[in-house]
């Protein structure tokens, strides 16, 4: 990166959390916080490393393909084995009681949304050597595609496209007010067999809450007990849950996969009709005709539950939605619920919503990788200066607060673990793409 020097100190500032973050082979989400490797964050962080050290970002996926699972799950954490003061720890997962774990790895049980394929056709995009970066695809290709094979063999409820998350944590918005209907729907009684080190590393009022954290680890257990059997988890699991934010990632790994497909010349037919018929029901199932917004079904009680957060533009983003709907959706995420006038966008929650908080993780703060999904599905509809807009935003963001998890809509500040790696990696991206289409004006 040279000329602009903004855009090159934030470049710069970013290659050093993800250094700090290195662990090797894979990078870790935070330094304190979460110290092993997570799932869609190794995919955001592969997509930063893959501007300036493209073999370095194929190490982060081959990485991530080494948790998988005997069924093609990708576990949303792979523990490294030399960090402690996270929980719940692999002990407690006890993942070794499922025929489909890897035998010499300790990963989490549950999985995260699927943008791997996403990741993987950028890291292709972005390399200078196309011929190793093509040698790269082929090598993870069957990998990949058995890694969306899991969720159309497992995860569909059977009639029709959409997959079911079993999980909060899998949602990858872990607290977000999207789950409040489904995650109380049950009654619970429950201490964990943890104590939490997630709320002395950060400010318990920035984490979600221990009556949260209760429910999460009751439904890690039952699964456990169930030795991570997926039929059994669909008979006896009390939260399974339908997303719209989910599914729209899929979608968007998907088209990627379909596309990585064809450059490693396999046929695609399978990938092209499974994107097909998860675009179909998102667009006729999710949709709530009353809100005229986009909800996630719980198919638990049977509902369509609207809620008023960022998730509700993830049709926006995987470039799905038809024209009318996208049209509406750019002038709510344009309005002052989710874009502040003196603040910075995108809320997280509604400012109108009553569960908006400012600095309660999933609950109300700007976090990098919602916008950035949402500058992407900006520009595929031709959005460039909107999208361009809240590029500027995100960048000055991050610039004068800080390379935070996770930001205070009204003033900016960070909050949540500093130092956070796909905030770094995709400020990387940003900024070279922005800077790209400067220079060409
Ligand atoms: C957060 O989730 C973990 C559990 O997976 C946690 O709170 O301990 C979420 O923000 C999730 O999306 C993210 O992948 C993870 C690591 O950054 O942290």
């Amino acid at each position: 990166m040279t000329g602009n020097n903004f855009f090159a100190r934030l470049f710069q500032g970013a290659q050093a959390v993800l250094k700090t973050n290195d662990l090797g082979r894979s990078t870790k989400p935070a330094p304190r916080l979460y110290p092993h490797q997570w799932n869609w964050d190794s995919a955001f962080i592969a997509i930063g490393l893959s501007h300036y050290d493209n073999q370095r970002a194929r190490t982060e996926i081959h990485s991530l393909l080494n948790g998988q699972w005997k069924n093609g799950m990708i576990p949303h954490i792979i523990f490294n084995p030399a960090a402690a003061n996270y929980q719940p720890g692999p002990e407690y997962w006890e993942c070794h009681n499922s025929p489909d774990a890897p035998p010499e790895v300790f990963t989490s049980g549950i999985t995260q949304p699927p943008i791997l394929a996403l990741a993987a056709l950028d890291v292709y995009n972005n390399a200078t050597d196309k011929q190793q970066a093509g040698e790269f695809l082929k090598t993870i290709y069957p990998r990949l595609y058995s890694l969306y094979r899991y969720f159309i063999r497992y995860r569909r409820a059977g009639t029709d496209g959409l997959t079911y998350i079993i999980h909060p944590w899998e949602s990858g918005l872990d607290n977000s007010p999207r789950w409040d209907k489904p995650l109380n729907s049950f009654d619970l009684q429950w201490q964990p067999e943890y104590k939490r080190a997630d709320n002395s590393i950060v400010d318990n009022a920035e984490r979600p809450s221990d009556a949260e954290y209760e429910r999460y680890s009751y439904l890690v257990e039952l699964y456990r007990k169930l030795n991570w059997n997926e039929k059994a988890i669909r008979r006896e699991s009390p939260f399974l849950v339908q997303p719209v934010l989910f599914n729209c990632l899929l979608s968007l790994g998907l088209g990627a996969l379909e596309k990585i497909a064809g450059l490693v010349g396999t046929n695609n037919n399978e990938i092209t009709r499974w994107k097909f018929e998860l675009d179909l029901a998102i667009n006729n199932r999710l949709w709530d005709i009353k809100k005229q917004a986009y909800g996630d079904f719980d198919l638990v009680t049977g509902n369509l539950y609207y809620t008023d957060t960022v998730a509700q533009f993830a049709p926006l983003m995987a470039g799905i939605a038809p024209a009318d709907r996208v049209e509406q959706m750019v002038r709510k995420l344009h309005s002052a619920d989710y874009w502040p006038t003196d603040g910075y966008p995108l809320c997280s929650v509604s400012r109108s919503d009553p569960a908006f908080d400012p600095i309660k993780y999933w609950r109300g703060p700007v976090w990098i990788n919602i916008n950035w999904l949402v500058i992407r599905g900006l520009e595929s509809y031709g959005f460039q200066s909107v999208a361009r807009k809240l590029a500027d935003k995100t960048l000055d963001l991050v610039n004068k607060n800080g390379f935070y998890e996770y930001f205070n809509p009204h003033t900016g500040r960070g909050h949540g673990s500093d130092n956070f790696s796909w905030t770094a990696a995709l400020v990387v991206d940003l900024v070279t793409k922005c800077d790209q289409i400067d220079r060409n004006i």
